[in-house]
């Protein structure tokens, strides 16, 4: 899978990109993600990106032309590097802004089967509306809050995307979440001591019965949703 991601703070990516799992992702070449400064792309000396709302109104709006610029750059590279079977893939343009679908695993499992991402970090109060009409093909928005921009957004999908490519989690791991993920939480988890300062693990865990380990995961894990999340419960994977 490749990522690209357009920005105007390059740098706040750094951090998050170059550590743990999605960091080793990269390494493995099951992922490659690019940052892109949309500076690079606009035409005047003075690198803006932004003007002001036409009809007025407070805050300043990213204007269209180094978005359009960047995207176009990006596919035109993209036919050339970007293959699978011998074929050019078509780039799923996302714009993450508040407005968008709100992000959940289904579909994170939906946006991880694409080749090729490209990411725009919407900014400011808003993007001009004509990058959303003719430029991207979806939004996506990580909840309903408001961010002061779009790019935490972003580094929460990569993350979640990351970590469904094919090979990035161990085996055992995926298969894990497979079974779980979307309709249950994560049944308790605990690890030594046995005894924490007089608080004891569930002897259930100690007896080396798989099934009966098995069973109680389930049980608890039902028990837990019913009382943190019954929404999950109605909701289909
Ligand atoms: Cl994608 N952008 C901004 N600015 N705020 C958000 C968001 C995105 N998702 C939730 N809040």
């Amino acid at each position: 899978m490749k990522i690209d991601i357009i920005t105007i703070f390059p740098k706040m990516f750094g951090p998050v990109l170059n550590e743990s799992i999605v960091k080793r992702a990269q390494e493995k070449k099951k992922v490659k993600i690019a940052v892109h400064d949309l500076r690079d792309y606009t035409l005047d000396k003075h690198r803006k990106v932004d003007d002001r709302p036409f009809g007025g109104g407070s805050g300043m709006v990213l204007t269209a032309e180094p978005i359009f610029r960047a995207v176009e750059k990006i596919k035109s590279q993209g036919r050339l590097s970007v293959r699978q079977a011998g074929k050019a893939t078509k780039p799923h343009v996302v714009l993450l802004c508040p407005q968008g679908e709100k992000l959940t695993q289904k579909k994170a499992k939906t946006l991880a089967k694409r080749k090729h991402l490209i990411l725009i970090c919407g900014h400011y109060e808003g993007v001009d509306e004509r990058v959303k009409e003719n430029l991207v093909d979806e939004q996506v928005s990580i909840g309903d809050y408001v961010l002061t921009g779009g790019e935490l957004a972003a580094m929460v999908l990569v993350d979640c995307l990351v970590r469904l490519v094919p090979g990035v989690l161990g085996d055992k791991n995926s298969l894990n979440f497979e079974s779980f993920e979307g309709n249950l939480l994560e049944y308790p988890q605990y690890t030594r001591p046995a005894n924490f300062r007089g608080m004891d693990v569930p002897e259930v865990l100690l007896s080396g019965n798989h099934q009966k380990i098995a069973a109680w995961r389930k049980k608890e894990a039902i028990k837990k949703t019913k009382k943190l999340r019954p929404d999950l419960l109605k909701l289909k994977n």
